[in-house]
């Protein structure tokens, strides 16, 4: 059934650049401002950026809430087009920096009433911080949710770091699962815009996929993203072989008769600036020096 949007939510979506593929005018501005990390993903080394919402492999510095705010000011001040401020990492946006996030919000709040905030987590706190996410104004944020299976899950996490205890394999999948998914279901039921990212790991969640899918589509999930993993050099997936562009097309077009796919993700650093097509943090100012790709 259809939920009723407001007004302003329809046109916070439509000028989000990964929401619809219409947004491709609209810029975001990524603050790196959470660098910890609660759980070991086997395809992330964590030196570099969270991969669940990044390119593999590069390293972005982190600020302080009053030095995101800084930013923010510079390059709301260059680029008109900037819609949205992106809290993706670059660990996980809910671990123990969640303060700094909190700050960071309620600081560009103050001197920006019109900005979106979208937040990307691995969805193990997010029970913790939906409500609060929904209270600060944060009205689209992606869960990173490759299986809805505890067994496949629990294949993805080397650990997960819970309330005190360190779970493996299956006990850390049910975790997951049950957080990821309690969790979208309070940001939805908070009238929350939600996506889905969906990590493709040959051999271990592919044909899996259209199930997670489905089970969005049933929650109420607007969008969900499927994403190439690319192997980093010392992680456990290091050698995975990777899904190859032609096998994501035929999983996204399978899954599009299910519900809304992105396909224009760009896999973004956690300091990303500008819009998808075109990352202009280095012009601005220098904030990204180890771009590539
Ligand atoms: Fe950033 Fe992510 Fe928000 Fe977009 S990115 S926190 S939803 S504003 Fe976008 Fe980048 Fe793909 Fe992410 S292209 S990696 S989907
Ligand atoms: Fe790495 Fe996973 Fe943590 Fe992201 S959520 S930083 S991929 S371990």
């Amino acid at each position: 059934e259809d939920k009723y949007i407001s007004d302003d939510m329809v046109k916070k979506t439509m000028e989000h650049p990964c929401y619809n593929c219409a947004g491709h005018k609209y810029a975001r501005i990524h603050l790196p401002v959470a660098p910890s990390c609660n759980v070991q993903c086997n395809y992330c080394v964590r030196k570099f950026d969270c991969p669940n919402e990044s390119r593999p492999g590069v390293t972005s510095s982190i600020l302080t809430p009053e030095e995101a705010l800084e930013r923010y000011k510079t390059v709301k001040a260059k680029l008109p087009n900037l819609t949205v401020v992106g809290i993706a990492g670059p660990g996980d946006s809910l671990a123990e920096n969640y303060p700094q996030v909190k700050r960071t919000i309620e600081l560009i709040r103050e001197y920006d009433r019109d900005v979106t905030f979208c937040l990307s987590t691995n969805g193990l706190m997010l029970p913790f911080y939906a409500n609060e996410l929904a209270d600060l104004g944060v009205t689209h944020i992606t869960v990173t949710m490759s299986a809805v299976d505890p067994k496949i899950s629990g294949k993805i996490y080397k650990y997960v770091s819970y309330m005190g205890g360190i779970y493996e394999g299956d006990a850390a999948g049910a975790i997951m699962i049950s957080n990821q998914m309690s969790g979208l279901r309070m940001l939805l039921a908070a009238g929350v815009i939600c996506k889905v990212n969906i990590v493709t790991l040959k051999g271990i969640n592919e044909h899996h996929i259209p199930e997670v899918v489905q089970t969005c589509k049933d929650m109420g999930v607007y969008i969900t993203n499927i994403m190439q993993m690319v192997p980093v050099k010392g992680s456990a997936f290091e050698n995975l072989p990777m899904v190859s562009n032609l096998e994501i097309g035929k999983l996204r077009t399978e899954c599009g008769t299910i519900m809304k796919q992105m396909l224009h993700c760009r896999q973004c650093r956690a300091d990303a600036i500008g819009t998808l097509d075109n990352d202009i943090s280095v012009d601005l100012a220098g904030f990204a020096p180890e771009e590539k790709g």
